[in-house]
Formats: structure tokens, C-alpha cells, sequence
């Protein structure tokens, strides 16, 4: 077994983060996918990108990410490394029809809502079936039920959210951004469901 398919173990599923400067030789298999991230205002979109990329929590600053996109590499268990370019969606779910223009050819989407907003799970019932008319044909679709910290003031029973995904084939999983609890998990789990038919070849 060579040395790049034994990485330490992290326990519980942790976050393994590569060096990206690290990744120079490598006989591991690299996967590099465009993800987006589609649901209602305020659902904390932008604060699980902070907390995947910076590990950050900023309750105050307005974090949306604009034109650009933040980018992070994490290692499976198999050894794959899966960079995700990530594209946060810089308020036009207020402008439905400039969707198209963010999803084209992302391999990801993550559909976010609030669990103490039913409002924002209808909204995320919307966006999935957007994406499964007019997204990409394997796009792999992630439902993530956020602020399950806030568990005093949950509307959406995690029942809800199970069942909808089961139904839809997604994956599905509550997260907090402000805890962290679940956030590298999600990314795990969503790396595992990529399809692995066109891995990266280092050029050699
Ligand atoms: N309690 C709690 N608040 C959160 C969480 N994630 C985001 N927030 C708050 O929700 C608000 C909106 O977050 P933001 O990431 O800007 O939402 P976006 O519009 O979907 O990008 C902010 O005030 C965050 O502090 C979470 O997991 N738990
Ligand atoms: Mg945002």
C-alpha cells in the first residue's frame, strides 16, 4: 500500500485538510468540482462557507462572496483528494432567473434552509426541483437543514427533511455553522458521492 492512501485517521470523520501547497507529487487521485450553494436569504449559506474554509463563525459581517469563489481541498478515506471550488450565491435567490448562470456545470449543489423556518424549507423544496430540471444530469444534490443549534426554536422537524430527501435521492444532514457541528461532514459525504470516472492525471 502506497504511502498516499494511508492517512492518519482522524476519528469521528474529521476534516482531513491538505496543505495545498503540499500537492505537488502525489500518486492519490485528485477531483477538482464546481459547488454551489442555492437557498433562501439569510439560511446561513455564506456561514457554512466560512466555517468549511476559515473555520470561522462571524455572526456580523456580511460575508456573501460576490463574482469570486473561495476554494477548499479535503482528503477521503480512500485517499482522494476533492478540491471544491465553491460558489456562494451573492443574493440573487431575490433574482431567480440569474440562478442558471451560478449552477451551470456545478457537480455540487447544496441546497440550504433554516429549521426554524418552514419558509425556508419550501424555498429549498423549490430549489431542488429547479435543479433536477436544469441542472447538470449527475449533479450530486446535498439538503442541509442549518442552525441546529437553535433546537429551542425548530419548525422543520428533522423528520421533514429525511423524508424529502429519501424521496429525491439526496443526501441530507443538519449542520450549525456557529457550532461547527456537522460542517466537515458534509463535505465529506459529499465528496464520496462524486463520480470517480474522470479523476485528475498529475502530468508526468
Ligand atoms: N444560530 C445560528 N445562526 C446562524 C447559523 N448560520 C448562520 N447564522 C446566522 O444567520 C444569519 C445569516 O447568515 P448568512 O450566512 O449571511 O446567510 P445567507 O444569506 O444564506 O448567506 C447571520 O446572522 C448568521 O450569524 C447557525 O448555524 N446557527
Ligand atoms: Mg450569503
Amino acid at each position: 500500500m502506497g504511502c498516499a492512501s494511508s492517512l492518519p485517521d482522524r476519528s469521528s470523520g474529521q476534516l482531513g485538510v491538505l496543505n495545498p501547497d503540499s500537492n505537488g507529487s502525489t500518486d492519490s487521485k485528485s477531483l477538482r468540482v464546481k459547488l454551489v450553494l442555492l437557498g433562501d436569504s439569510g439560511v446561513g449559506k455564506s456561514c457554512i462557507v466560512l466555517r468549511f474554509v476559515r473555520g470561522q463563525f462571524d455572526p456580523t459581517s456580511k460575508v456573501t462572496i460576490g463574482a469570486s469563489f473561495l476554494s477548499q481541498t479535503i482528503a477521503l478515506q480512500d485517499s482522494t483528494s476533492v478540491k471544491f471550488e465553491i460558489w456562494d450565491t451573492a443574493g440573487q435567490e431575490r433574482y431567480a432567473a440569474l440562478a442558471p448562470l451560478y449552477y451551470r456545470g456545478a457537480a455540487v449543489a447544496v441546497i440550504v434552509y433554516d429549521i426554524t423556518s418552514p419558509e425556508s424549507f419550501n424555498k429549498a423544496q423549490y430549489w431542488v426541483k429547479e435543479l433536477q430540471k436544469h441542472g447538470s444530469p449527475d449533479i450530486v444534490l446535498a439538503l442541509v437543514g442549518n442552525k441546529a443549534d437553535l433546537h429551542e426554536s425548530r419548525e422543520v422537524p428533522t423528520q421533514d427533511g429525511v423524508e424529502y430527501a429519501e424521496k429525491n435521492g439526496m443526501f441530507f444532514i443538519e449542520t450549525s455553522a456557529k457550532t461547527a457541528d456537522n460542517i466537515g461532514h458534509l463535505f465529506q459525504e459529499i465528496g464520496k458521492r462524486l463520480p470517480r470516472q474522470q479523476p485528475e492525471q498529475p502530468s508526468s
